[in-house]
């Protein structure tokens, strides 16, 4: 049974998801690079290194040089900040934090697990840090999705074995590491845009808390 529930930041929480794609939207037309929105969705839940340099291949650049890459990297989260100093309540997903209320109510814990360096100010600016009891962030983990380890480690810090984990996942990675840690998922967004999801909701809009636990059982 289900005795932690493990949220992605981006997408799944709030809507800055579109923040972050604005962002390498702008770096890209600033370079005059390649960037479709297949790339986009691609990207989501990847680190911010990462991502440029998978842009960068897409656009046959990746030869340059690190000092090129970090500067790029920057330029793209201060475009990203830039957009995120203006997020309220409106960007939160409706129903999301009711639902994490009415998970703990039942004694459920939950972790926030994001590869953003720039979670914990997000989850700061909505004042909704203490809605988790862990936080997991891109300052914490060494290896980006699909890597389990951000959602091994917020496992960890509960103390609840990973086969007892719900992840919601917005990103094709990270439904990839929640499989790979042995952790059921649940896919926020489009059946198409998350084929490896076993369970996708497009919302929290009459969301069935019993049914979604036992749909996510094995
Ligand atoms: P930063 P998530 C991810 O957050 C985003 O989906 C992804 O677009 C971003 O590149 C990554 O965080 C790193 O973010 O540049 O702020 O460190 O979806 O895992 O909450
Ligand atoms: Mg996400």
């Amino acid at each position: 049974h289900i005795r932690a529930v493990l949220f992605d930041l981006d997408g799944v929480v709030v809507r800055t998801d579109r923040f972050h794609e604005l962002g390498w939207v702008r770096l890209a037309e600033a370079h005059g690079w390649d960037f479709s929105a297949e790339l986009g969705h691609r990207l989501r839940g990847i680190s911010r290194l990462e991502s440029l340099d998978i842009i960068l291949g897409e656009n046959g650049l990746a030869g340059v040089s690190d000092a090129d890459r970090t500067a790029w990297a920057e330029e793209k989260n201060a475009y990203y900040r830039e957009a995120v100093q203006g997020i309220d309540e409106t960007d939160v997903l409706p129903g999301v934090l009711s639902f994490i209320r009415e998970l703990r109510e039942r004694d459920i814990k939950v972790a926030l697990c994001s590869a953003s360096k720039n979670a914990p100010e997000v989850l700061q600016l909505l004042k909704i840090t203490d809605l988790f009891d862990e936080v997991v962030c891109g300052l914490d983990i060494t290896r980006s999705k699909p890597d389990p380890q951000v959602f091994e480690m917020a496992a960890e810090r509960l103390g609840v074995p990973n086969f007892h984990c719900l992840v919601f996942e917005d990103a094709p990675s990270g439904v990839e590491a929640a499989r790979r840690a042995g952790m059921k998922c649940v896919g926020v967004g489009t059946a198409e845009g998350l084929p490896e999801a076993p369970v996708v909701i497009p919302n929290y809009a009459n969301i069935d808390i019993e049914a979604l636990l036992d749909s996510a059982r094995p």
